[in-house]
């Protein structure tokens, strides 16, 4: 039989995102609320998780095997020369503070080490602990969410901004048909970023050329983002905490999709409980 023709099949639509085998994601949130606890159980690792904010400052990096059954059954099946199982690399990234995209705090150094990521991890503290500064003076996730939210729609901005100029005078002005959809497209995520302060994932209407060129700019509102809410064990384990109806009716407002987890999720949990029990020692 000849061999398939590269265009045989079902025409595969467009995903926001860069995939690739090495995939690469950041935990992300303000100063002092956890990341670096959380990165070292994930990721079985030994990086400084201390009651100051800015204790990590350039980010640690673990690669963390992705089980998976199937991968099992496929190599006891085909027997291949090789094995590479999946690995998710996990980044544990300076906290932001309100300002950062200005420069406040650790400043811009944010930026490359978001950028360089697939995806996020943005973790909250719901946890009261008077012992553990907070850089805000008190404890509110959903200011919080706000703050790291705001925080890269502003990268975003000066992004878009950059480049609907640098389209305009070669598009626009210059007369290049070519550019032209390319401007047109970035017309529209700048609406939806700057005059309606939206994060580029949460319009999830994108056509295939749209993303095309959202791909292009790998923007860091685009890239997918986990929630994760940083709690005491004593509400971890009676599944109740005071800010969790605040948080999922802002998340929801949001407009991010809730996807309800079955196994995945358990298992996200269990590595969150695993971490709140290592706090009691
Ligand atoms: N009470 C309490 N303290 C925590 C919890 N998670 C982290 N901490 C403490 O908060 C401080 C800051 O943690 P760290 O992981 O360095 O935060 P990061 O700055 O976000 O990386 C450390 O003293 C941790 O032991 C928690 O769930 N409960
Ligand atoms: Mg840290």
């Amino acid at each position: 039989m000849p061999p398939k023709k590269a265009d045989d099949g079902p025409k595969q639509h467009p995903i926001i995102g860069r995939f690739g085998t090495s995939l690469k994601i950041g935990i992300v949130g303000l100063p002092n609320i956890g990341k670096s606890t959380f990165f070292n159980v994930l990721t079985k690792s030994q990086a400084a998780a201390e009651n100051f904010p800015f204790c990590t400052i350039n980010p640690n990096e673990s690669r963390v095997p992705v089980p998976d059954d199937r991968f099992e059954f496929l190599c006891e099946h085909h027997k291949p020369a090789s094995k590479v199982p999946a690995f998710l690399n996990v980044v544990d990234i300076a906290g932001l503070v309100k300002g950062a995209s200005a420069g406040q705090g650790l400043g811009n150094a944010f930026l490359s080490h978001i950028s360089a990521c697939d995806g996020i991890f943005h973790l909250m503290r719901a946890f009261d602990d008077d012992d553990i500064i907070h850089v805000e003076g008190n404890v509110n996730p959903v200011r919080d969410i706000e703050i790291i939210r705001e925080e890269l729609r502003l990268k975003d901005e000066e992004m878009i901004i950059a480049a609907l100029d640098k389209l305009e005078k070669v598009a626009v002005r210059g007369g290049d048909k070519k550019l032209k959809p390319e401007y047109d497209i970035m017309c529209k995520v700048k609406t939806w970023v700057i005059d309606e302060k939206n994060h580029v994932r949460y319009y999830h209407d994108w056509n295939d050329k749209e993303i095309d060129v959202l791909n292009k700019y790998l923007f860091l509102t685009s890239k997918p983002m986990i929630y994760l809410i940083n709690l005491s064990e004593k509400d971890y384990i009676r599944k109740k905490n005071k800010w969790n109806h605040n948080i999922k009716s802002h998340i929801f407002y949001l407009s991010a999709l809730i996807v309800h987890l079955s196994k995945k999720g358990t298992s996200l949990k269990k590595n969150m409980f695993l971490f709140l029990k290592r706090k009691r020692k």
